[in-house]
């Protein structure tokens, strides 16, 4: 299945326009480095950031350019009142000659999934700075980040029940895995709002913290992240989402594998002699 969304996504091309200083621009999200932080802005806040496909594609467009731009950490987020509000419900297709469900069923295998997918294989860690409503396939984006940031205002919806929907965006295999079956079918067949709180209390996010200081702390953690060892980093995200699927024997193979490419790189190095100079270590990412 995987094997098969990642070769649609490569499929996909969007060319991108360029700004004056080199960042890419697009029609319904922003990308921005600050330093080795890329900030990626979902930006249609009058729908509060609702996803036509178009944006699922513009995501994966951005994903593809962060190597190029040096990004050491992502840093995803959305623009006004909102994080994303799911699906755009209101400019879907007019397509008459295809019915709503072969309609979506391509969105979803075309846009949507592949994007979800390039997210989860990502070799910088991924943050979330939920500063409102993550709705739909919209708290899935939220989730699938490494760390999920949410204002204490925010809230968690798997609105899909809600509009006689089922959950995607990867939901059904977050939930069940970060919050447990019995929680995981309170959202999805409840539909109702988790708060930011509960879901810190519930491990489905990393942490709540007031609305004022939530950018400032997202941004702190992004660039913590982003001066640490980019490749083990990588690795271990790798690693968590593999030792989830495969045996304690497999996931000791794993970590062997990981560890002899960690321990060649330069930052490994740096690590080291950092210990024995009894300094903090300068890693620079490889
Ligand atoms: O077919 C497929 O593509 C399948 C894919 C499915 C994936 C999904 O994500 S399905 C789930 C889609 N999302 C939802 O069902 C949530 C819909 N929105 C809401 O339930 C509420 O808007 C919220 C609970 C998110 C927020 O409520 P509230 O009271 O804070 O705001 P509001 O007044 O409802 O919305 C403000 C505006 O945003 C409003 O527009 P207006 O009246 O000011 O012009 C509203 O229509 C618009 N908006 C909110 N959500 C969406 C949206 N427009 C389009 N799509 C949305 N999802």
């Amino acid at each position: 299945m995987q094997g098969t969304l990642a070769a649609t996504l490569s499929s996909i091309t969007l060319e991108t326009k360029m700004s004056q200083d080199s960042t890419p621009m697009f029609e319904t999200i922003r990308l921005e480095m600050t330093g080795s932080v890329a900030t990626l802005t979902l930006n249609r806040p009058q729908r509060l950031n609702a996803a036509p496909p178009a944006m699922f594609v513009e995501i994966a467009a951005a994903l593809k350019q962060l190597p190029a731009l040096g990004a050491r950490a992502l840093l995803i987020t959305g623009e006004g009142r909102a994080f994303c509000s799911g699906a755009d419900l209101q400019g879907r297709s007019t397509d008459t000659t295809a019915s709503r469900g072969a309609q979506t069923y391509k969105s979803l295998s075309e846009s949507y999934s592949p994007t979800m997918v390039a997210l989860s294989k990502l070799s910088v860690p991924v943050i979330a700075a939920v500063n409102g409503v993550a709705a739909g396939i919209g708290c899935s984006l939220a989730l699938a980040a490494d760390f999920t940031l949410a204002a204490r205002s925010a809230y968690f919806l798997e609105a899909f029940v809600n509009i006689g929907l089922v959950p995607d965006g990867g939901a059904t295999w977050m939930l069940a895995r970060q919050v447990g079956k019995a929680r995981a079918t309170e959202m999805m067949m409840l539909g109702e709002r988790i708060a930011a709180e509960k879901a810190e209390q519930w491990g489905l996010i990393y942490r709540a913290v007031d609305d004022a200081d939530l950018m400032t702390q997202a941004h702190a953690l992004a660039e913590r992240l982003a001066n640490g060892p980019t490749l083990a980093l990588g690795m271990m995200r790798k690693g968590l989402a593999r030792a989830l699927e495969q045996t304690y024997d497999e996931t000791l193979a794993m970590e062997a594998s990981h560890q002899a490419l960690a321990a060649d790189s330069a930052d490994a190095r740096e690590g080291g002699m950092a210990f024995l100079e009894r300094r903090k270590p300068a890693f620079k990412g490889a």
